[in-house]
């Protein structure tokens, strides 16, 4: 029987092979097939831009779109038809600007034009895009399943990318190394004369790009709220009128704490928008009030307890449930159908909604502590260094990552509660929510569990990893580090990436390993860089710990 759609980008791939009636986190056909429809036109107006850059003419509204359409695709974005039909006209008109762009530049007319970057024209209707969109689908048959399983990963690299470029480009921080590396990777993908090794080159220096890409953004984020700083949240609630934030972007969280200043409305954050209380520009506002659920995946039962409104400004929305649709809001390359979409940076339809819904009650929670990025971390460096030496910290540990439905998901919370207390754990990204609220003490007042951020600070964690290895003159990988990554979407794919750029080996994976790897790319991965799958807690501990 034909399959009525098929993707596999993310961790609950159906039965571990890949969605193909409807998305596990809930994507219709019609919406795989459009944003199908989009990754083609990207890739056919990356060809042209690609070109043109090589005759240097860049133009940024290309660039931005490049990034704003591929975040489109990412899972849990953006399930809303008319919404991608609008991205696929803009790949169409982009593509043909960054044609004329390099032509203008002198550039000739190529030989073996790709059909992605012929002058194919969206047509009218949604229905149309998405029979559109079935002709060029992710399985392609006619590529080598090794070069088809890498050059996926590297796409789904640049979707994660892509996200964090995003969120660079709202801070005004871009940097055309960024784009140009998009530009040129997802032109690859048209490439026949491609092989296997050309696609993991670009994997990895597609690692390579994304840190710099989260140093753009960590540096931006720092310059315009201050480095972040070890903070208490509660994770309550206050009487009054309430807004919940779910998502990245701390420009939106500054933006709205603005507008709703001196309104009587309290702000909460949700998943990964709890580090943005670590900043001094956003922990200023005495109405950012608290932290309020657990996991993403968590949202359904968590917003519905929920008495305001509520706003996602990137992933993970997920369905709503028909308690909150109406107190529920999407701002950016988020969408659900008939979920209202906020276009800019007016929040009144938000504050009017919240003002409007019931009370919350004064119930003050635990308190979670975040904002202990490397500044934090490297300011206590002589302390850490000594309990190193003295035998108080035998080892540190990153686990982190995404966090998702699937019960194996348990081993993150096990492994953090069994691991000896002379161990201390960096987390990040909202996998932190299976450890977060343990109580795992301190060493020598070094807190055993330190948050240090979003997955997009995955670059602060290096910036730790490289400052022990500076200072105690050794390679990253003779530190007493291990790295055990939880992973769900393609974020988490590109920070691997940079992990792996940095040559960092026995990374551990887990819940378990993407679809998308064969056999094949997965010994190579093995062979090169000793990646291995999560075990038993037990004998994961006693294997790191050398015991
Ligand atoms: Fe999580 Fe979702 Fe930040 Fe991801 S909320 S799963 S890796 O979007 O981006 O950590
Ligand atoms: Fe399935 Fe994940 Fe694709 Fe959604 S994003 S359709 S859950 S593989």
């Amino acid at each position: 029987m034909e399959e009525a759609m098929f993707c596999y980008q993310c961790e609950q791939a159906a039965q571990g092979v890949g969605c193909t009636k409807i998305g596990v986190c809930g994507k219709k056909p019609d919406v795989a097939a459009l944003q199908d429809l989009i990754i083609w036109g990207v890739k056919g107006l990356s060809w042209w831009a690609d070109k043109a850059r090589g005759k240097g003419a860049v133009d940024n509204e290309i660039n931005v779109l490049t990034i704003e359409a591929i975040f489109h695709t990412v899972t849990n974005v953006d399930f809303d038809p008319d919404s991608l039909a609008k991205v696929v006209r803009r790949c169409a008109e982009m593509r043909d600007r960054a044609r004329k762009m390099y032509e203008d530049a002198g550039g000739s007319t190529p030989e073996n034009i790709p059909d992605a970057a012929r002058d194919w024209q969206p047509p009218g209707s949604v229905e149309e895009m998405v029979a559109e969109g079935r002709k060029h689908p992710v399985k392609d048959p006619s590529i080598d399943p090794d070069v088809k399983s890498v050059m996926e990963l590297l796409i789904y690299g640049c979707k994660g990318m892509s996200a964090y470029a995003d969120h660079v480009h709202i801070l005004g921080n871009d940097d055309d190394e960024v784009y140009a590396f998009i530009h040129k990777a997802m032109a690859s993908t048209l490439d026949p004369n491609m092989g296997l090794m050309d696609y993991v080159n670009l994997c990895m220096e597609c690692g390579t790009v994304n840190l710099k890409c989260q140093e753009l953004l960590y540096k931006g984020h720092a310059g315009r709220f201050g480095t972040p700083e070890p903070t208490k949240v509660n994770t309550g609630s206050r009487a009054g009128k309430a807004i919940l934030v779910s998502g990245h972007d701390l420009p939106f969280m500054e933006e709205l704490l603005k507008q709703t200043e001196g309104k009587g409305i309290n702000v909460y954050t949700h998943v990964e928008m709890l580090p943005a209380h670590g900043y001094p520009g956003l922990k200023k506002y005495s109405h950012l009030a608290g932290n309020w659920g657990g996991g993403w995946q968590d949202q359904y039962k968590e917003l519905s307890e929920f008495p305001g409104a509520i706003i996602f400004n990137t992933n993970c929305i997920q369905r709503p449930a028909d308690v909150y649709h109406d107190r529920l809001f999407t701002w950016g390359n988020v969408g659900w159908p008939g979920v209202r979409h906020l276009e800019d940076w007016d929040f009144s339809p938000v504050i009017e909604k919240a003002l409007a819904s019931d009370d919350w009650t004064d119930n003050p929670g635990k308190e979670l502590l975040t904002g202990c990025g490397h500044n934090a971390i490297l300011g206590m460096a002589d302390k850490v260094i000594e309990a190193v030496k003295s035998g108080d910290i035998r080892r540190f540990y990153v686990i982190g990552g995404c966090d998702g439905a699937k019960p194996g998901r348990n081993y993150y919370t096990r492994m953090a509660e069994q691991l000896p207390k002379d161990t201390v754990i960096l987390t990040l990204a909202c996998g932190k929510y299976r450890m977060n609220r343990l109580d795992l003490g301190d060493i020598g007042g070094i807190p055993r569990l330190l948050d240090v951020g979003q997955c997009n600070d995955t670059y602060s964690a290096v910036q730790v990893a490289l400052a022990l290895a500076d200072a105690f003159d050794c390679g990253v990988n003779d530190l007493p580090l291990s790295v055990i990554l939880s992973w769900y979407e393609q974020k988490a794919i590109v920070c691997l990436l940079s992990l792996l750029s940095l040559g960092i080996l026995n990374i551990k994976i887990g819940p378990s390993l993407p679809a998308f790897v064969t056999p094949n790319v997965l010994n190579f991965l093995v062979e090169k860089f000793n990646v291995a799958p999560i075990g038993e807690v037990e004998d994961d501990i006693r294997q790191t710990l050398g015991a």
